[in-house]
C-alpha cells in the first residue's frame, strides 16, 4: 500500500503542482485550502485529485477552524499532511494532533527570517545567500526539526519578486525531493530537534557570493 499525504494550500499551488508532477511512490488522497479562491484547487481537481475548502472566515475562532480542519484532514487518513503555502497559523493543540506528521516548506534558510515577507526581510538584511527549508511544524512557528534546505545568491539588482522567484525553483526541486526520502522510509527522528536522512551525502560544492573576479 502506497502512502497517503494530504496537501494543503493557500493560494497558487506551484509547490503542490511541482509534489503532484513528480511521480512520487505516494498517494495524493486530497487536497485542502482554507481560500475557496486559491488557483491551486482547480489545478488538483484537473488531475481527478479530491479538494476540500475549510474557509477561516467561517469559524469564531482558530481553534475552531483547528478543529474542522483536522476533522477533514482526518477523514482522508493521512500518514503525512503536507503544507505547500499554506498561509493560516496552527494552535497548539492542532499541532499536537498531528504531531511529527506535519511538514512545510519555508521560503527561508531558518533559522533566518521566519514568519512573512521572507524576500523583503533578507535583502533588507543585505544576506548574499537566501534559499528554503523543509522542516516539521511544531507548536513554535517555523522553528520545527530541519530536513533540508537549498540555497540561492542574492544578487545586487535583485527585487522582492526576482528573488522569490529564483527561491521558487528550488522549492520546486527540494520539497518533491524530501517526500521521496519521506515515502521511503529515509528520514529518520534523532531527538533533540534533529532529522537524519539515511544514505544521503553531503555535497561538496559551496555557494560562494558574490564570486572573486571572473
Ligand atoms: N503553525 C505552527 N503552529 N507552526 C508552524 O511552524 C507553522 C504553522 C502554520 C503554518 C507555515 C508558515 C511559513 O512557512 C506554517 C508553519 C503563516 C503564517 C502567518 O503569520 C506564518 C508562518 C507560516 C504561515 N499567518 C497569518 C495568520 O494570522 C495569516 C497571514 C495571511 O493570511 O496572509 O495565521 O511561513
Ligand atoms: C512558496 O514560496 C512557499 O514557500 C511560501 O509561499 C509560496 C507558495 O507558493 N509559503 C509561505 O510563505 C508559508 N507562509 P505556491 O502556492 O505556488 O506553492
Amino acid at each position: 500500500m502506497r502512502a497517503r499525504i494530504v496537501i494543503l494550500i493557500s493560494g497558487r499551488g506551484s509547490n503542490m503542482a511541482a509534489i503532484l508532477a513528480a511521480g512520487l511512490p505516494l498517494q495524493v488522497a486530497a487536497v485542502i485550502s482554507n481560500l475557496p479562491e486559491a488557483d491551486g484547487l482547480e489545478l488538483a481537481a484537473a488531475q481527478g485529485i479530491p479538494t476540500v475548502v475549510v474557509d477561516h472566515r467561517l469559524y469564531p475562532t482558530r481553534a475552531a477552524f483547528d478543529a474542522a480542519l483536522a476533522e477533514t484532514i482526518e477523514g482522508y487518513a493521512p500518514q503525512l499532511v503536507v503544507l505547500a503555502g499554506f498561509m493560516r497559523l496552527f494552535t497548539a493543540e492542532f499541532v499536537a494532533r498531528f504531531r511529527g506528521r506535519l511538514i512545510n516548506i519555508h521560503p527561508s534558510l531558518l533559522p533566518s527570517f521566519p514568519g512573512l515577507h521572507t524576500h523583503r526581510q533578507a535583502l533588507a538584511a543585505g544576506v548574499r545567500i537566501h534559499g528554503c527549508t523543509v522542516h516539521f511544524v511544531t507548536e513554535q512557528v517555523d522553528h520545527g526539526p530541519i530536513v533540508a534546505q537549498a540555497a540561492v545568491p542574492v544578487l545586487a539588482d535583485d527585487t522582492e519578486a526576482l528573488l522569490a522567484a529564483r527561491v521558487l525553483r528550488c522549492e520546486h526541486v527540494l520539497y518533491p525531493r524530501v517526500l521521496q526520502w519521506w515515502a521511503e522510509g529515509r528520514l529518520e527522528d534523532q531527538g533533540g530537534g534533529r532529522i537524519r536522512v539515511r544514505g544521503s551525502f553531503r555535497s561538496s560544492g559551496s555557494l560562494m557570493t558574490p564570486e572573486p573576479d571572473a
